[in-house]
């Protein structure tokens, strides 16, 4: 991208995060694609999320990072803070980061050359962001990840005051499972860190609204919204990442439609919990429930010791995915582009102003 318009974009960017709330994100990003497509929209959304921290956890966080970092650089958000979460070894088949290899020739060292910050003791940098919320600077905390770097940040801070921050988690089952199972499943983000989970159901939250494998599940595109996106230029972030996800091994994954990078996509879990923020009554049915987690995983009512938390149960109609589909893409698509041409006109107008004024005083004095 030209110089002229990064400077633009950047600043931009700052004019609409003067009006938007700060947010922190904990993601696992690489794994699956949906990490990636709700980062990218989070990023198209300068106007509702003013993004201060991302954090990356479980398994390998330096390739997750360089996947953000990369990320970052394609919106020119060296403002932002990537931090680390911690480094483990598995034996998990998820631990494949199918989509590394888009990222792995950018370095976190080129992304701080570049301008960006990176804070290898994630924990400790969740912590201090958390800290800053107040009654008067409410904060976003998507969890989009099994709940590791906030789970440890929970465990060793009893009390930390959360009632300052909404939280929007992609986690658990209700009544569906994954694909075809019509009874509760134990979910992913749970399974890994069932600790952790069950320390975020517990905690006192400003607002907790939930996305549910009994929405998610159901949350692909495809058909004319797919491809109206695929046909514009913006969209060649999203393909090129996808379609290598897709080849290394994100072809394999079992989902309600088909899909591929030419056909659409894969469920898109995380980036339901990014779009919970709009809370649109229009196409999701959400219900007020008081959630536990066992200790097997499982997420179920409990009147006496459950937490209230918002949780997405379904879509209105069966055109609801479609309709936040379009919503989310044509946001992609115009993000950059439109902020940038607000910028250019603004510029232009000053400058005719300019011009006009220099045109009158000439004509005074001559
Ligand atoms: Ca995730």
């Amino acid at each position: 991208m030209p110089l002229i318009l990064q400077v633009l974009l950047f600043y931009c960017t700052l004019l609409f995060t003067l009006s938007s709330i700060p947010t922190i994100i904990e993601t696992d990003i690489g794994s699956d694609y949906d990490d990636q497509f709700a980062l990218i929209y989070l990023l198209s959304r300068p106007d509702l999320f003013d993004l201060k921290l991302v954090v990356v956890s479980t398994y390998n966080t330096t390739a997750r990072g360089q996947i953000v970092a990369k990320t970052l650089a394609a919106f020119n958000r060296y403002d932002v803070t990537l931090a680390l979460g911690r480094y483990t070894e598995n034996n998990w088949p998820e631990n494949n980061i199918w989509e590394y290899e888009w990222a792995k020739d950018y370095t976190l060292e080129e992304f701080q050359q570049h301008g960006g910050k990176v804070e290898y003791d994630g924990e400790s940098a969740l912590l201090q962001e958390l800290l800053k919320s107040t009654t008067t600077n409410v904060y976003n905390f998507i969890q989009i990840s099994p709940v590791t770097s906030l789970g440890h940040v929970l465990k060793q801070n009893s009390n930390l005051n959360l009632t300052n921050v909404r939280l929007f988690a992609m986690a658990g089952s209700i009544y569906q499972g994954y694909v075809n199972q019509t009874s509760a499943d134990i979910e992913y983000n749970i399974l890994n860190n069932i600790p952790g989970a069950q320390l975020m159901f517990k905690k006192k939250w400003k607002e907790f609204m939930l996305a549910s494998l009994d929405c998610t599940k159901y949350f692909q595109f495809n058909g004319p919204i797919w491809q109206q996106f695929l046909n514009h230029s913006m969209s060649k972030l999203i393909l090129d990442s996808f379609k290598i996800w897709y080849e290394n091994g994100g072809k394999h994954l079992d989902t309600l439609q088909p899909y591929s990078p030419l056909f659409g996509t894969s469920a898109l879990h995380d980036l339901l919990a990014v779009y919970l923020v709009i809370n649109d009554r229009n196409t999701i049915i959400s219900e007020e429930l008081p959630l536990i987690i066992t200790d097997q995983g499982y997420t179920i009512i409990n009147k006496s010791t459950g937490m209230p938390v918002q949780t997405c149960l379904r879509f209105k109609t069966n055109e609801s995915v479609n309709e936040i589909g379009a919503i989310i893409l044509n946001t992609i698509i115009n993000a950059r582009s439109e902020c940038t041409t607000i910028y250019v006109n603004i510029f232009l107008s000053v400058f005719s102003l300019f011009i006009g004024i220099i045109a009158t005083f000439s004509q005074q004095y001559r």
